[in-house]
């Protein structure tokens, strides 16, 4: 018997489909992220965080409950963990990014969303997700149509991002952050102070930083680590512990440096340096990533949740009041460019840097199925890449394995067209 399964039993999982989910996810896993030659050897650990995320995460997130903590599920990057975290609550990031659960979630929602609100939620209602059953608080956010409803299906707290940048918006994000914080503060029967937040402030920045550092290794060519390896580091950053992650992301971080000095890559150098932009790839999902570096490109930078979006600002913490800091934060979060916003100016922009910065040869924009966000935006994105000569494909997929082929040819053409 795993050394799990007791503990799924008593969740109420379904056993037997949980074992067929895990099975489905490490099937997924070899081909992709454990099919790669010369990965570092500090890869161990965030593999080891993926392959605990029902396991060992779980566990230690029921002795902290054990112990009187409050653990609060999350669905988008718009949410302060800062906050919970001052007031001893623990949030994880629950988004689904496995084909298994999907024909779930359609059992419940409609079959054209996208495919990461269909898996989380086929998670659920599958009794596949041990996260579920220990989740004190679920907050959602009013980014995407598709998550804005699903929230007032399942009843969770809903924090307002608005979809403009003016001053009224602004004022309306800060009072969303105000009422996050009230409403941790009656789930954890704990007060914010400025003392602890200043110390999470501290905490979520250290992370923030460390994966900066990441990504400017990947500025080198060729760069110290696949795109699809620091895909995994960046689906470990949102389940794992923030203290204990960025210690091992700090020692990986130090083996990329010694990696660049002696010339060590999975890649030959002259390597065709792909950007990919647009919709996130969370755990259980390294489709992309791994067709394009299986064609022979390098993944060289996400612009995406799963990339850029999640730690290029810091909060400032210069602040000692508490009204001071939650300013501070709800400022760093309103930056997230999300094609939730009109005009999204800020993301344009943002591109145009990053291109420059990673020297990138070619633009993958990847839509999820359905999220209509960002597949208009895509239109925005293709003018100002075009306007610098960088070519881009926009490739529009789901969870599932049937268009394998069909991308794998469009993405071969693609990176031809680089060369
Ligand atoms: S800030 S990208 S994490 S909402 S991909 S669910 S937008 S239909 S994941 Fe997202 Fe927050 Fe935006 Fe980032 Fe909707 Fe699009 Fe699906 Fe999305």
């Amino acid at each position: 018997m795993n050394s799990h399964e007791q503990m799924w039993k008593e969740l109420g999982l379904d056993v037997e489909l949980h074992k067929e989910l895990l099975k489905a996810i490490d099937k997924t896993f070899k081909q992709t992220v454990g099919a790669q030659k010369n990965r570092p050897a500090s890869m161990e650990y965030f593999d080891h965080v993926l392959h605990e995320s029902h396991g060992g995460r779980v566990a230690e997130l029921i002795e902290a409950r054990n112990k009187g903590g409050k653990f609060i599920g999350t669905f988008c990057i718009y949410v302060p963990d800062e906050i919970a975290m001052a007031a001893d609550a623990i949030p994880v990031a629950l988004c689904g990014g496995t084909q298994f659960s999907i024909p779930y979630g359609e059992r419940m929602f409609p079959r054209a969303i996208c495919p990461l609100i269909k898996s989380t939620f086929g998670l659920a209602l599958s009794k596949t997700c041990p996260y579920g059953p220990i989740k004190d608080l679920g907050v959602g956010e009013t980014t995407c149509d598709a998550k804005k409803k699903a929230w007032d299906v399942v009843n969770f707290h809903v924090m307002e991002v608005p979809q403009k940048k003016s001053k009224l918006d602004f004022d309306l994000w800060y009072q969303a952050v105000v009422d996050f914080k009230n409403r941790v503060e009656e789930l954890t029967g704990r007060k914010v102070e400025a003392k602890r937040l200043s110390e999470t402030i501290k905490i979520m920045n250290e992370k923030r930083r460390a994966l900066q550092r990441l990504n400017e290794f990947r500025k080198h060519d060729p760069p110290p680590i696949s795109g699809l390896d620091a895909l995994v580091v960046m689906q470990a950053a949102l389940n794992d512990d923030p203290v204990r992650f960025t210690e091992h992301l700090n020692k990986l971080n130090d083996e990329l440096e010694d990696r660049v000095k002696k010339g060590i890559s999975p890649f030959k150098k002259g390597t065709k340096r792909v950007m990919i932009s647009g919709c996130p790839s969370v755990m259980g999902n390294w489709k992309l990533h791994s067709l394009i570096e299986k064609s022979g490109a390098a993944v060289v930078i996400d612009e995406t949740c799963t990339g850029t979006r999640y730690f290029e600002n810091l909060v400032e913490d210069g602040s000692c009041d508490l009204n001071g800091q939650i300013k501070a934060l709800a400022d760093r979060y309103m930056k997230i460019d999300c094609a939730c916003f009109s005009p999204n100016n800020e993301r344009m922009e943002s591109i145009e840097k990053i291109v420059d910065a990673y020297r990138v040869d070619g633009v993958v924009q990847y839509i999820l199925q359905y999220c209509h966000g960002y597949n208009v935006e895509a239109i925005r994105v293709a003018g100002i890449l075009k306007k610098r000569n960088i070519p881009n494909i926009k490739i529009e997929t789901d969870y599932s394995e049937e268009d394998m082929g069909q991308l794998r040819t469009r993405i071969d053409a693609f990176l031809e067209q680089l060369r």
